[in-house]
C-alpha cells in the first residue's frame, strides 16, 4: 500500500525561509484546513497517510519533503541547505526507519529534497541555493548500485527543481519550460504549465491520479486532455510560505500492516 508521511502545520510557519517570495500574513487555521484537506485527498486515494505532530521550533517543518528521498531501495536523509531546518531530520528518520534503509547526505553537502525529481531510474537533482554538487556526488554514490542514473540539473528562478517541474508519469513531465530546459530532462515527453500559472508544474502523483493545485486550472485542464485523471486541491496559504504541493508529504510503497 501507499504510505504518506505528512507533519501539522508549525504555530510560527509565519517565521518560514522564503527565497523567492516577499513575506505575506499567513493564516494559520486557514494554512491548517488546506492541509488537513490534503490530507484527506490523499486518503481518498488510498493512501495511508501518518501525521507527525507539529513542531513549534521549526517553522517549515510542514514541507517533509525536503529532509528525505525515499527510493524503493534505500531512503536518502538529506542535509537541508538552510540551516533552520536540519532539525527537522530527527523525527523524519525515526518515521522512516521501519520502511527503509537509511543513507545520508552529509557535510559540507547541501540538499533538499524538493531538488529531487525520480523519474524511473533517472533522478534529476536541481542545483539551487538548497542543493550543491557535493550532495549529488553522494547521492550518485548512496543509489548508483541499485541502477540509478544520477543527474545534476540548472534551475531558474525558482526555489527548487520541483518548482519547475514533476513527473506525472516515469515518460511524462509538467514542466515550466522559463524555469528549466527540457533537454536536460531526457527524452521525455513534455506537458507544459500554462503561461499565465508559472507555479504550476509542481503537481504530486498518487497511484494514477495527478493532484493540481486549484490556483492552475489551465494546467489542469492541459494534463487532463493529455491523459490523466486530474483531482485539484487548494493549497494557497501554505503557497505563501514557498510550499508547493510535493513538499507536503513523503508518499511511498510499503507492505500493508496487520490489523
Ligand atoms: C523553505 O524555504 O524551505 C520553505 N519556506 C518552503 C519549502 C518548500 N519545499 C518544497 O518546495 N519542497
Amino acid at each position: 500500500m501507499l504510505v504518506a508521511v505528512t507533519r501539522g502545520v508549525s504555530p510560527t510557519i509565519a517565521d518560514c525561509e522564503l527565497t523567492h517570495l516577499e513575506r505575506t500574513p499567513i493564516d494559520i487555521e486557514v494554512a491548517r484546513a488546506h492541509h488537513a484537506a490534503y490530507e484527506a485527498t490523499l486518503t481518498e486515494l488510498g493512501c495511508r497517510v501518518e501525521q507527525l505532530p507539529a513542531e513549534p521550533d521549526l517553522p517549515d517543518s510542514v514541507f517533509v519533503e525536503d529532509v528525505a528521498v525515499v527510493l524503493e531501495e534505500v531512503a536518502v536523509i538529506t542535509r537541508p541547505g538552510a540551516e533552520s531546518r536540519r532539525g527537522e531530520r530527527s523525527s523524519i528518520e525515526r518515521t522512516l526507519e521501519p520502511y527503509r534503509t537509511l543513507a545520508h547526505i552529509r557535510s559540507p553537502g547541501i540538499l533538499d529534497g524538493g531538488d529531487v525529481l525520480v523519474a524511473g531510474h533517472d533522478i534529476h537533482i536541481g542545483l539551487t541555493s538548497r542543493s550543491d554538487t557535493s550532495a549529488i556526488d553522494q547521492f550518485r554514490a548512496i543509489v548508483g548500485d541499485h541502477g540509478y542514473r544520477v543527474h545534476g540539473v540548472a534551475v531558474r528562478g525558482c526555489l527548487h527543481l520541483k518548482s519547475a517541474v514533476t513527473a506525472v508519469a516515469d515518460d511524462t513531465l509538467v514542466i515550466n519550460p522559463e524555469r528549466v530546459s527540457a533537454d536536460h530532462l531526457g527524452d521525455r515527453r513534455c506537458i507544459s504549465v500554462d503561461p499565465a500559472e508559472p507555479d504550476a508544474a509542481n503537481v504530486v502523483r498518487v497511484g494514477g491520479t495527478i493532484l493540481v493545485a486549484a490556483a492552475y486550472p489551465r494546467t489542469a485542464d492541459r494534463i487532463s486532455a493529455a491523459g490523466f485523471d486530474v483531482r485539484s486541491v487548494e493549497a494557497s496559504e501554505l503557497a505563501k510560505a514557498e510550499g508547493a504541493l510535493t513538499c507536503c508529504s513523503l508518499i511511498f510503497d510499503a507492505p500493508e500492516r496487520n490489523a
